[in-house]
Parts: structure tokens; sequence; C-alpha cells
């Protein structure tokens, strides 16, 4: 099965000069309403060349696993609502639905895939706060695991359980470090209580541990990076918004791959749109720290 790579990334990676990957489920109408998620997706691909980098944005387009798309798939991108997440991948390249967005897991398979080893997201998926009941544990925590690849994020979408998704990245022995702080971020906010294993406060840090950790075990890395403080939250602002949010999704009965959508959209509305510029500016502040990591990784 042949992924497609983008002529740019393609020679960039020939040349050994520094690739960021992207996701795309955070920029297409299921991560951020437009025109937001324009503005995000813009900052991201600005933050990463002007960091000295080469964007790749991965995406499913008209049934071909794509790594860096051209201008119409950006397009068709920020219009898109059918995620794809890394199970998906191959249902989505055998039957060729024609744009689908891939989340944090389905793209780290396919930057692996390609030779890229530094990857930015906004927050990860998780372990979901009633995941004893549902079992909802993202598919992105054993992908992160899995692939070698270096994965930048402010911490989980907030609304999950963040000091369980902690113990299962344990669990899974995936390295876990605070870029620049000791707290996990939680997404809108610079803090969440839980202390960090491990503290980076360069990107040749990270490189010189993701190296060492490909040496002895292997797969991904994990970095977290509080979001912008010009922008980030109040916490019990966001805790009360994501609890109502979450009863409305329990009620509506809403579950699974269709709840971060909508508990997306209910923290928009209760935080008077505040929400939005938070997680526009922490998506561009993490694919610029992808693109330190990244030129690090070169040179
Ligand atoms: N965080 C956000 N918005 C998003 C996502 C995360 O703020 O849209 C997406 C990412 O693509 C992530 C996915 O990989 O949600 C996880 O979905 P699930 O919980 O269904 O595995
Ligand atoms: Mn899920």
């Amino acid at each position: 099965m042949t992924v497609h790579i983008h002529p740019e990334v393609a020679a960039a990676l020939a040349d050994g000069r520094p690739v960021v990957a992207l996701e795309s489920t955070v920029y297409s109408l299921l991560g951020l309403p437009a025109p937001a998620n324009r503005e995000a997706f813009d900052r991201c691909i600005e933050a990463i060349r002007s960091g000295g980098a080469t964007p790749a944005v991965t995406a499913i387009v008209d049934g071909v696993a794509t790594v860096g798309l051209d201008e119409n798939g950006v397009t068709r991108m920020l219009g898109a609502d059918q995620k794809v997440a890394e199970r998906d991948l191959g249902v989505a390249v055998a039957r060729r639905w024609p744009l689908g967005v891939t989340t944090v897991a389905a793209s780290l398979a396919l930057a692996a895939r390609a030779g890229i080893n530094v990857f930015a997201t906004g927050g990860i998926g998780g372990v979901h706060r009633d995941a004893h009941l549902t079992g909802d544990v993202s598919g992105d925590l054993a992908a992160i695991a899995e692939h070698p690849v270096i994965t930048v994020c402010a911490g989980a979408k907030a609304f999950l359980d963040l000091a369980r998704t902690l113990e299962d990245l344990e669990t899974r022995r995936v390295p876990v470090l605070g870029w620049r702080t000791d707290e996990l971020p939680a997404f809108y906010t610079r803090t969440s209580g839980l202390r960090l294993p491990h503290r980076v406060d360069t990107a040749s840090d990270v490189v010189a541990v993701f190296r060492a950790h490909n040496e002895l075990s292997s797969g991904g890395v994990l970095v977290c990076a509080p979001p912008p403080e010009a922008t980030a939250l109040p916490r019990h602002e966001v805790d009360e918004a994501i609890s109502a949010a979450l009863a409305e999704a329990e009620a509506s009965g809403v579950r699974g791959a269709g709840v971060t959508p909508l508990v997306l959209g209910r923290i928009g509305a209760a935080t008077e749109g505040r929400s939005i510029p938070a997680n526009v500016a922490l998506v561009a502040n993490n694919a610029a720290v992808a693109a330190e990591i990244a030129v690090a990784f070169r040179s």
C-alpha cells in the first residue's frame, strides 16, 4: 500500500532537512469551527516554515493515504467531517473515501511510514472520564507508544480523565516530557495539578531522549507544552464548562468518536467563544515547538 508523499516533503526528507507532520482532524470541522480552523491551520504552517522546517499534513485524499497536501487537498480538508482513526486507515483506502481527516493515531502511522519523526497536534486523545464503564480509551495512546515519532501537544483533550491518561501512558512505557514545565498542561489551561515525570528545556534534550529511547526501548515520546499565556483560560471556568458539556453529551446519547466535536462546541459556547482563540494559539505554539525539535533533529 503506497503512501503519497508531496514532492516538497519528499525532497526535504531526501535532503535530510527538518519536516514536521501535522494531523488533519483538528483543522477540519470536527476540530474547530470555520473560520478559526483555517486560521489555526495557516498559523501552524507559518510557524513551521518560519522555524525552518517543512510542514507535512496527513489525510486520506481520493482514497490515497497522503503526507503533505496541495492547495486543493487543504481546502477540502478544512471542510471535511469524516474522521479516520488508525484502525480506519485500511477501510478508508480500500473503499476510496474521498476525504478523510486523520486523528493523532492515524497521522502517526502515516508519518512513521513516510520517515518523519516529529509531529504536532493540539491535544491528544486519552482515557475518558467514564472509561471504567464505557471502555473509551483513544487509540492515540497505543499509537504514540508504538510509532517512533515525537508528538508535541498541549496535553490531552481537557475533558478526559487526565490522571488516568498519564497512568496509561506509563503502562505503555511512553516517556512524557514537560516542555519548560513540571506540570501536565490541560489544553486550554496551563496547569492541571498533575506533575510530570520529566521536564525538558531545550529541543536538543528532547532529541537526545528520543534517540536513547529508541536504542534501549522503542516507540514515541510525548512532549507537553503549556498553551500560550495570553489566551489560556482559567481552570475553574473550563472545569465548569466541561462538566456541563459532558452531562449534555451523556443525556443526548452521543458516544465514541462523536463526543469530541460535541463537547468542543459546548465548551466554545460556555466560554463565550474564548476557547477558540485559546485553541488556535496552542496548536500554533505546538507547531513552533515541533519545528524547533525537528531542526534540532537534523543538526
Ligand atoms: N483534540 C482537540 N480536537 C480534536 C482532537 C483532539 O482539541 O479534534 C482529535 C485529534 O485528532 C485526536 C482525536 O487524535 O481527536 C482523538 O479522538 P478519539 O478520542 O476518538 O480517539
Ligand atoms: Mn474514543
